[in-house]
């Protein structure tokens, strides 16, 4: 059983830089427990800053019938990329969108996602626990 968490551009700075948006935790710190709260289930993690190095991941995972789905953040990319959402519409294993800060009470250009629409599912602005809330949610398909 599997669920890949994919976080796109500028997620590897969590923890160094933004504390009051994002939090003082690194992305590593946070995923050493969540593997830990969930041994049964194989987690792999994959961070880019490179927009079609997350396409080729979705592709890539995306058929697999190994994988229960895929927790994905894609950072700023979210309110740009027509072919995220493409790549996302376009796979079968579901994908949950993430985001953990509040889009909704930060610029408006952060109120549009390209990934919502195609996501089985949202979690906005719970910090990085949302990252563990959708691999609950995940686990509810299982
Ligand atoms: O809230 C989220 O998770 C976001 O996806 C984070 C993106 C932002 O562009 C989205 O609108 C919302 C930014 C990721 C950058 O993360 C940083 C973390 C620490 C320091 C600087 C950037």
């Amino acid at each position: 059983m599997k669920i890949l968490i994919l976080n796109g551009p500028n997620l590897n700075l969590l923890g160094k830089r933004e504390p009051h948006i994002y939090g003082s935790a690194t992305f590593e710190d946070y995923l050493d427990i969540l593997r830990k709260n969930y041994p049964s289930v194989s987690i792999e993690y994959l961070q880019s800053n490179h927009e079609g190095v997350l396409i080729d991941k979705l592709h890539e995972v995306g058929f697999d019938n190994d994988y229960l789905g895929i927790v994905f953040n894609a950072g700023g990319l979210t309110h740009t990329s027509v072919a995220i959402g493409d790549a996302i519409a376009g796979i079968q294993v579901p994908v949950v969108e993430v985001h953990i800060s509040n889009v909704h009470a930060r610029e408006s250009f952060r109120h549009h996602s390209y990934l919502s629409a195609k996501a089985a599912g949202i979690i906005v602005g719970m910090g990085l626990m949302g990252y563990k809330l959708a691999v609950e949610f995940l686990l509810t398909k299982h």
